[in-house]
């Protein structure tokens, strides 16, 4: 049987180099030809911290139309946005009254962000809590066996599959338990002026943050200021030398090499960047261009969201019902 794959980008800011390498390429290049994938603008999920409404709405057509633009192909693949299928929000609250409230509390994203939300005087959604039960929802809906992701959502991932062993012990086999997989190179893109931290697209400070509608100039800037060590030496250590290690994976992720191999290549740090920094402006120059080609016809975006939340509405619902009776509700 061919395999079922679920992921979803979320609409909390301009797309970033890291959710390229780390998850939309795969989908492109190896997900959308290999199996039955879905994927999808989880926008539900953009509204778990502070948010404008407008931007929300002009950053899931943005991703949508970057997903096209990368190259998912609405023929093999199913591209939807979360919230226009109902069956998410109705599982989420099946399967948070299969959660417990201890293991969300350990959830690091919640610890991360709660904690700066309330550092920085902000009251915390309760969604903020809830939200990987949210994710548990659109990924079981379907069935899913693999979810292609970032190493930043293994965690997320995991509750998945334990949701959906306690909801088959209790209630009967209802789900496919998914596992997480992640790229082999630049699975985790760090920050280039905090090469420590995850570059993220909600991130406030965005000189480290490679985005994919970036002009070719301001890439070469941010990637020939990525912070460094103060050695010479080209090495890869990801402990050591955290900045050329983040550099050597985006080189290797854009050319199909390997960060040990490469770094043996390069005797200066600015040779390194350079190559780096073209490298990235080649693989992103068909994505811009295509962009710039689907944004200008908006209709066709739309008409491909609304046959994908159609396909994935009906791909959901069988299953979703039979959560709902195992649970012990009525059949409606
Ligand atoms: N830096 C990264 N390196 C590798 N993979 C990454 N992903 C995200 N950042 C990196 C992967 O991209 C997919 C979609 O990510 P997302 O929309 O869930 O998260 P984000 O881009 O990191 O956005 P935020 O709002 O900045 O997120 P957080 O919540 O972390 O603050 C996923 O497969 C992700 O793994």
């Amino acid at each position: 049987m061919t395999k079922r794959i679920f992921s979803g980008i979320k609409p909390t800011g301009h797309m970033t180099l890291g959710n390229y390498l780390g998850a939309l390429r795969r989908w492109v290049e190896v997900d959308q030809h290999q199996s039955d994938a879905l994927f999808s603008v989880v926008d539900l999920h953009a509204l778990t911290v502070d948010h404008d409404p407008g931007r929300v709405r002009r950053l899931s057509r943005q991703a949508a139309t970057l997903m096209l633009a990368a190259g998912l192909d609405p023929e093999r693949c199913t591209v939807f946005v979360q919230s226009h299928v109902a069956e998410h929000a109705r599982l989420s609250y099946l399967l948070e009254c299969t959660a417990t409230d201890g293991e969300l509390r350990r959830m690091i994203q919640y610890k991360e962000k709660g904690a700066r939300a309330r550092a920085a005087g902000e009251s915390v959604r309760l969604s903020l809590l809830t939200y990987p039960v949210l994710m548990a929802a659109d990924i079981l809906a379907y069935g899913t066996d693999e979810v292609p992701v970032g190493e930043d959502q293994t965690q997320h991932v995991e509750l998945s599959r334990d949701l959906a062993v306690r909801f088959n012990q209790r209630y009967g086999h209802t789900f496919t338990v998914p596992r997480a997989t992640h790229p082999s190179v630049a699975a985790r893109v760090m920050d280039l002026q905090d090469p420590l931290s995850k570059m993220g697209k909600s991130h406030a400070s965005t000189a480290g943050i490679v985005y994919l509608l970036d002009d070719a100039d301001t890439v070469h800037k941010k990637i020939m200021r990525a912070v460094t060590d103060s050695g010479r030496e080209v090495t890869y250590d990801r402990e050591q030398s955290p900045g050329i290690a983040n550099l050597l994976e985006i080189l290797a992720a854009c050319s199909e090499g390997n960060p040990k191999d490469l770094a043996g290549v390069y005797e200066s740090y600015g040779s390194l960047k350079r190559d780096a920094a073209d490298a990235v402006v080649e693989l992103l120059r068909p994505v811009r261009e295509r962009h710039a080609e689907l944004a200008a016809d908006g209709g066709h975006v739309d008409e491909v969201l609304k046959r994908g939340a159609e396909r994935a509405r009906g791909m959901a619902r069988p299953r979703v019902d039979a959560a709902h009776v195992a649970m012990g509700l009525l059949p409606g």
